[in-house]
């Protein structure tokens, strides 16, 4: 680890950048990692370290920003979701992929930058891709403009690693829960949101059908694979795309027992929407045994465990204890 790291993240307020600030300000020192997004944070952001509102789209800024601050490493998490990005598909592809290569770009430019993550999503995949445990390599046909964005992305990124010789880190993060920060318009959002009406109404209206398996991750063991990943041994990343974590597979009926052992009286019912076509085009777990070889990636939390933990934090989120 480089102590005199000056990190840039861009998309520090939304659902892993506000967690993943204060996990890097906690290793690298809070005046360290700049903060930036489009909308303000939450304080602890805010007021622990430097942020900035920045645009990641507007590239002469993001450039000054950068030799100012004489930053070395960035993280880009600013992208529309994959609901979302259903909604306004065009825009969403701009966004996504001009904001990739402003930073591609960047890394090239500014010789100060060593290192850069990008994550991709278990969204490149799709209905041709093996259900269970989809391989690192495999066929990749996604249905998605997310996932076409973030497709394109990998592509990007390994040709911007071979060809110029960066060093551009990726990893396709499954679904992600946490309790700090809601999610940001995506199709597992669902098991985010599931805690939330749980603890405040004792029920939730799924728009997943009972049946549909997911892969998952808790946000600690994603911030902790993250900063692994940057960590690691540049020699030992055989994968210059992006890396298939794992994590957990469960459905939201399996999610909704899991809860019922806590919350007994919760009611859970189904009324998929749009988002059904998305996940059910979406593999049910991603065979990790590359990113476990090549940087001992490894996670802490199981669905139990995850579930005690979210009910816990949310409970505390709204003063309650018991339903
Ligand atoms: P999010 O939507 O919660 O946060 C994204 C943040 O980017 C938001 O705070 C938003 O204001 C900001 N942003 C948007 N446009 C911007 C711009 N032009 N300039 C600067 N900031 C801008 O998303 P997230 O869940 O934190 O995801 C971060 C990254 O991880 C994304 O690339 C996403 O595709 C990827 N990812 C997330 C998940 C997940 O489950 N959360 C899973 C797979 C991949
Ligand atoms: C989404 O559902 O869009 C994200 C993702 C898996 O990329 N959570």
């Amino acid at each position: 680890m480089l102590l005199m790291d000056n990190i840039l993240i861009i998309g520090a307020a939304g659902q892993i950048g506000s967690e993943l600030t204060l996990a890097l300000r906690k290793i690298y020192g809070a005046e360290h990692v700049f903060a930036t997004d489009l909308k303000q944070a939450a304080p602890d952001i805010m007021d622990g370290g430097p942020f900035q509102i920045l645009d990641v789209m507007d590239d002469k800024r993001l450039i000054h920003f950068v030799i100012r601050h004489k930053i070395t490493q960035i993280y880009h998490l600013a992208a529309v979701l994959s609901g979302n990005a259903e909604k306004i598909p065009i825009q969403a592809w701009h966004i996504n992929m001009d904001s990739l290569m402003n930073i591609l770009d960047l890394a090239k430019e500014v010789e100060d930058i060593k290192k850069v993550f990008w994550p991709s999503s278990v969204a490149v995949f799709g209905p041709t891709t093996p259900h269970d445990s989809a391989p690192q390599l495999t066929i990749m046909e996604p249905r998605t403009v997310y996932g076409i964005s973030k497709q394109a992305g990998e592509r990007w990124v390994e040709y911007y690693n071979r060809r110029y010789k960066l060093d551009i880190r990726s990893i396709r993060y499954p679904g992600l829960i946490s309790y700090k920060t809601e999610p940001g318009g995506g199709t597992t959002d669902y098991a985010v949101e599931i805690f939330y009406d749980a603890v405040k109404h004792g029920c939730y209206n799924c728009f997943l059908s009972e049946d549909t398996a997911l892969p998952m991750l808790f946000m600690p063991d994603a911030i902790k694979s993250t900063i692994d990943l940057m960590e690691a041994e540049a020699a030992n990343l055989s994968v210059k795309s992006s890396y298939n974590i794992g994590g957990m597979s469960f459905t939201p009926k399996q999610l909704s027992e899991e809860i019922k052992k806590h919350i007994p009286d919760f009611n859970i019912s189904y009324k998929p929407d749009f988002r059904q076509a998305i996940a059910n085009s979406w593999p049910c777990r991603l065979d990790d045994s590359i990113a476990k070889n090549d940087w001992d990636c490894s996670f802490t939390y199981n669905l139990e465990s995850m579930t005690e933990i979210m009910i816990q934090e949310v409970q505390k989120k709204f003063g309650t204890t018991k339903l």
